[in-house]
Parts: structure tokens; C-alpha cells; sequence
């Protein structure tokens, strides 16, 4: 049986007759390298115009609440391309588009239970999992940054939290590390004794932020909350930022989410899941470059105590990031893809030692940040 993906070319073929395409198919292959859904390029032929469009599978083990993810989606698009179109922006190119199923869903729901759905391909774009300069990873910040201004007065209690406390950081140690360094299912614990510790040991950073949440001193905010490199979309011909993407996990967040994320996957010397340890620092550059960007766009709206935590913020969401893949690999790789049986503690060792050399660098970082 020819596969594309993990699905049969039948079961495909099903599949993207169910969405209101038009023209011949000519091309299908897997795209994009995300660690949840599974993402297809389409390549229609229409009276010898080529038009191309996005399918994704998304991942049900992940998102247990399809229809109210699509809904957020669905109403933080619609509110985008009201401001991009009252800004004087091109709300097809600066907002995903999305495509309805012939029966005028937003999503369909497979034989199997899988679900599925489609946006127009934005043309002329580029993704990138790193960049070599800093000036692109700027514009990343004013996407991002832009992002958030645009939905500073989108009421952020109109979303469900598709995944409750996506980055509660304190829940996600005393609730899903904690348990599972103590059940160690797959007798890995003593193969990470030495990541198990690192992580306990920064108990304390994991609940500063939802803290002062808590406290009222920093406000809840619309956040898209998985701000890598490769969720923004780049023009192939300017380099400028056209869109953000990737929009599964908008949510009620905090500012620093959005801001974290993005440092902790754009500002590392290394890859992600680079294993040669000697390679991962924050790059300092880079940070100052984002920070540039993002606050450039967002930077009015926050707040003055907001402001002074976005560098120790980077700091918490890359030790979030370490502790779920930690986390994943105790629990025997469940969440995450993954290439190869260490891949997970892999991703965390490079993450922690990036942690690490974040510490180190701390006072570095928070004065660029009150430069700015
Ligand atoms: P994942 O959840 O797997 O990260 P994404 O929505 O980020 O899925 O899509 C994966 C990749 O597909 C992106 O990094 C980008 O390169 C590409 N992509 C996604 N949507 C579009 C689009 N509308 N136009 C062009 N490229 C896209
Ligand atoms: C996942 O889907 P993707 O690759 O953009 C994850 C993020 C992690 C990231 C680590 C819904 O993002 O939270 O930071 O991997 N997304 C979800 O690379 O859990
Ligand atoms: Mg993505």
C-alpha cells in the first residue's frame, strides 16, 4: 500500500475530496517539521493556474477539544483580518485562510476518527528552523510583537483553554514531572538522574510567573503560545515577516510565553535537539535583536513589571520546554514525535544546558532589556 505520511493514498484521497477545492491534484507530500500534527502540501492544477493549500492532521492525543480549538482559531483569524484590512494590510497574506469542507465545516472528522483541515498556502513564503542573522530574527520579534498588539483588545475570556495551563510552569512540575520521575514507567530515571536533579533543583523559577499573575501584577493577555522560528512565515523576496502561523494553542497567556518561546528556539547557538552539548548557548545578539522587534510592536501595551520579567522568562520557558521533554521521555515518549529512542533526552539536555548557560548570563539579558 503507497503511503504519504502515515495514511494510505486511498484513505488521502478521501480526505481531500471532502474540502472545497478546486481544480486537479497533482502533488501531495508531507511538509513542515512540527513535533504534534502531521502537515501536507497540496498542489492543484485550475485552468493552468497552480494553486497550492495546507492540510494538517491534527494530533488527538494533543488537542482533546477539536471544535472549540477550531473555534478560537476560527474567531482570532476573523478579528485579525478586520485589523490587518483596517490597518491597510492584505488580510489574505497577513492572516491564514482558511477552507471550509464541502459541507461548510471547519474541520473534518475521518473514518477513523482523525481530524483534518486546510488553510490557503501563502505563496511566495518561507519557514526557517534557524536563521544566520540577526536581522531576520528581529522581524520574527515585530511578528510576534505584532500579533499580540493586534489582539490587545480581543477579549481573551471569548477563547476556551484548549489545553488548560499550557504554560503553568509550577503545574506542569508538581503535576506531570513530579509523578513521573516517581513512577518511572520505563525505568529510565537512573539514565537521567543528573537532568532529574537540575530540575529540582529550580523548583522555585516555576512558579514566579503564574504568581504574579495571580497577584494582578502581570494581566492575563491573548498569546499565541508557540512562538518558534519556523510558526512565522517569511517573504522569500524581502525577508520581511508576513504572517504567523501555527495558531492551535492561542489562548488566555501571559506576554512572556510568547516572548520565552521564541528565545529559547531562535536565540540557542545550537538546534534544538543538537546533542553536542558544547555547542548550546543564548546568543546574545539574537536575544537583543528580538527583544527589538517584539517590543517595537508590543512593547506599549506592557506593563512596566511585565517588561522586567521577559528575560528571566526566557529562562522558564526553555526549563518548561527541558522538563516536558524530561518528562516525555520518562513517560515513554507519548506526547512528542520523535526520530529516535533518545530523541526526548536529547532535546532535554540541550535544554537544560541551555538553562544553564542563561543563568550565567542573566544580568546580561535584563540589562539589554532595559536598554530598550
Ligand atoms: P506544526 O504544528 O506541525 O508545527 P504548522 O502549522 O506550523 O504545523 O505548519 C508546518 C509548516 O508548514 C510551517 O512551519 C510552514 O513551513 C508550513 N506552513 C503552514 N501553513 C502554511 C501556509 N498557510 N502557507 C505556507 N506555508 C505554511
Ligand atoms: C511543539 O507543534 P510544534 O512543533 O510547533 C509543542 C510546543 C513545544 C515545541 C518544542 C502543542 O510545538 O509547546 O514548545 O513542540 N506544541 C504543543 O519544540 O505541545
Ligand atoms: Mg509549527
Amino acid at each position: 500500500m503507497m503511503l504519504v505520511g502515515d495514511i494510505s493514498v486511498e484513505n488521502i484521497n478521501d480526505i481531500i475530496s471532502q474540502f472545497d477545492y478546486s481544480g486537479t491534484l497533482c502533488d501531495c507530500r508531507v511538509f513542515g517539521s512540527g513535533h504534534i500534527n502531521t502537515t501536507y502540501l497540496l498542489t492543484f492544477e485550475d485552468g493552468g493556474a497552480v494553486q497550492k493549500y495546507i492540510l494538517q492532521q491534527v494530533n488527538p492525543h494533543v488537542f482533546k477539544n477539536i471544535e472549540s480549538l477550531m473555534e478560537n482559531i476560527f474567531k482570532v483569524t476573523s478579528y485579525l483580518g478586520d485589523e490587518i484590512r483596517r490597518f491597510g494590510g492584505d488580510e489574505n497574506r497577513e492572516a491564514l485562510h482558511y477552507i471550509k469542507t464541502r459541507c461548510g465545516k471547519n474541520f473534518y472528522v475521518a473514518a477513523d476518527g482523525s481530524y483534518y483541515r486546510s488553510y490557503v498556502f501563502v505563496e511566495n513564503s518561507v519557514s526557517y528552523n534557524s536563521v544566520d542573522n540577526p536581522e531576520l530574527f528581529k522581524e520574527s520579534g515585530i511578528a510576534f510583537g505584532r500579533f499580540q498588539r493586534l489582539l490587545s483588545d480581543f477579549p481573551a475570556n471569548s477563547l476556551v483553554e484548549t489545553i488548560p495551563d499550557f504554560h503553568n510552569t509550577a503545574k506542569r512540575f508538581e503535576c506531570e514531572f513530579l509523578p513521573a520521575v516517581a513512577a518511572d514507567k520505563m525505568g529510565r530515571a537512573s539514565a537521567c538522574a543528573a537532568e532529574i536533579e537540575f530540575v529540582k533543583d529550580r523548583r522555585e523559577y516555576c512558579s514566579r510567573l503564574v504568581d504574579l499573575q495571580a497577584h494582578g501584577v502581570i494581566p492575563t493577555r491573548v498569546t499565541h503560545n508557540d512562538t518558534k522560528l519556523n510558526n512565522v512565515l517569511f517573504d522569500k523576496n524581502t525577508g520581511k515577516a508576513i504572517c504567523v502561523i501555527d495558531l492551535d494553542t492561542v489562548m488566555p497567556g501571559l506576554a512572556h510565553y510568547d516572548f520565552g518561546d521564541s528565545i529559547r528556539f531562535g536565540a540557542n547557538t545550537a538546534a534544538e535537539d543538537e546533542a553536542d552539548l558544547s555547542k548550546v548557548s543564548v546568543n546574545l545578539e539574537y536575544f537583543k535583536a528580538y527583544a527589538e522587534g517584539f517590543l517595537s510592536e508590543a512593547g506599549q501595551s506592557l506593563n512596566q513589571d511585565e517588561k522586567q520579567q521577559l528575560a528571566f522568562a526566557s529562562l522558564l520557558m526553555t526549563l518548561e520546554c527541558g522538563m516536558r521533554f524530561l518528562t516525555d521521555y520518562l513517560n515513554g515518549d507519548v506526547y512528542f514525535k520523535t526520530d529516535y529512542p533518545e530523541h526526548n533526552l536529547v532535546r532535554a539536555k540541550n535544554q537544560l544546558a541551555l538553562v544553564a548557560d542563561m543563568e550565567k548570563h542573566m544580568g546580561k539579558m535584563e540589562a539589554i532589556i532595559n536598554s530598550l
